[in-house]
């Protein structure tokens, strides 16, 4: 039977590229569907840089400006993995064009941004996903899937933390390939937009959602070299960010991200904990779920690790056999897959573009309360 085509239209192709592009091949291998996912163009401003990595990652062929790429007949999805400026301006253009949009995370700079962007796709009728990959790891699939049967009971706490290491260094430059992340006008914020935007989009999925935040963020190192003007200049960026705050379903939330946690890569963990049961998750052993339930035999109680890698166990069948462990490169491969089942089932993918502004929302109040020093009311998506 011919496939449905789905011809993707790369922007960007660093880290976050390639992350899209294994998930764009990997997916037509192990998730059989109606859909064939073909790397069609990928674009990139240094021409060579970008038709190397097309020739690497089989795109069929390379754009140097975005907006022809967008402008083609031969693209149905634009995908866009670039740094997060440029997500706006990216997904209203691919949105006017009637292209089905991927975006990375966060949506956009801040909750306006990403307001205009829900707006366009909304317009537009076209299907959208964010790339909040974390969510499509099995064991979170699992920790969502109890939570929802009911079985944790009433939740009083959730906390989560993302802790990396990278930026300790003050002769660290800030700024241009690869160190956007330390320039605000690129990156938006620090922590709270990069690493804190993921447990925020995780906890507002298993959690439901954020009421009111307070707040604490502070900057380490103050100035730094900018690579693209030379200069010495002021470093706006969150350095560490820390919030409490309300979920609407009466529990309380903690949260820390920090890029100077001296021996941590990217340990992202979560734990929430309801009357019958708590959940714990870790990015360095992304494999396993956590769970202790008081509803066991209480000489045998305890935390137990479950390896979620069996056959039943979320989307791990299609896969290899039991107890060969999955990583982080399939939770790319699991969020293509569900955009898919969204185009399928006609009821969209998860997390879409109004999800995006959910979490671009707690983050807005969460930068606020870091300069108030005062609780902040999140605002609601309507
Ligand atoms: C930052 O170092 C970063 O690459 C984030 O931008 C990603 O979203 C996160 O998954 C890993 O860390």
């Amino acid at each position: 039977m011919p496939k449905n085509q789905l011809r993707i239209g790369l922007i960007g192709y660093s880290f976050m590229g390639r992350a899209h592009s294994n998930a764009f091949h990997q997916v037509n291998h192990f998730f059989p569907s109606s859909y064939e996912v073909i790397p069609q163009a990928v674009c990139g401003r240094d021409e060579a840089k970008v038709k190397e990595f097309a020739a690497r990652w089989g795109y069929k062929s390379v754009e140097t400006d975005w907006r022809k790429m967008i402008a083609r007949d031969d693209i149905d999805v634009i995908d866009i993995a670039t740094p997060n400026n440029l997500h706006h301006e990216q997904a209203i253009a691919a949105a006017k064009a009637g292209k089905m949009i991927l975006c990375e995370k966060p949506l956009g700079l801040n909750g306006k941004e990403a307001e205009e962007m829900l707006k366009a796709i909304k317009k537009a009728g076209v299907a959208n996903m964010v790339w909040y990959n974390y969510r499509r790891c099995p064991a979170v699939v699992l920790a969502k899937n109890l939570i929802d049967s009911g079985k944790l009971g009433r939740i009083y706490h959730y906390r989560a933390n993302f802790l990396q290491d990278w930026t300790i260094n003050a002769d660290l430059p800030q700024g241009g390939t690869g160190l956007w992340r330390l320039d605000a006008k690129v990156a938006g914020s620090g922590v709270t937009g990069d690493l804190l935007a993921h447990c925020i989009d995780t906890a507002l999925w298993l959690n439901g959602g954020i009421k009111d935040v307070t707040a604490m963020t502070e900057t380490f190192v103050k100035e730094r070299k900018h690579n693209l003007t030379g200069k010495v200049e002021k470093v706006s960026i969150d350095d560490a960010c820390s919030f409490m705050c309300h979920f609407n379903n009466g529990s309380l939330g903690l949260f820390e991200s920090t890029r100077y946690a001296r021996g941590h890569k990217a340990l992202y963990t979560f734990e929430i904990n309801g009357a019958n049961m708590s959940l714990k998750w870790d990015l360095h052993d992304l494999h396993r779920l956590q769970i202790f339930d008081y509803s066991d035999e209480s000489q045998e109680r305890g935390w137990k690790s479950v390896h979620v890698s069996d056959g039943d166990h979320p989307y791990c069948g299609k896969w290899w056999v039991p107890g060969l462990q999955l990583g982080y490169e399939h939770s790319f491969v699991h969020a293509m897959v569900e955009f898919i089942q969204g185009l399928e089932s006609g009821k969209g993918a998860k997390p879409d573009f109004k999800d995006g502004l959910a979490t671009d929302y707690v983050v807005d109040a969460v930068l606020a309360s870091g300069k108030s020093r005062k609780w902040q009311k999140v605002k609601q998506v309507k």
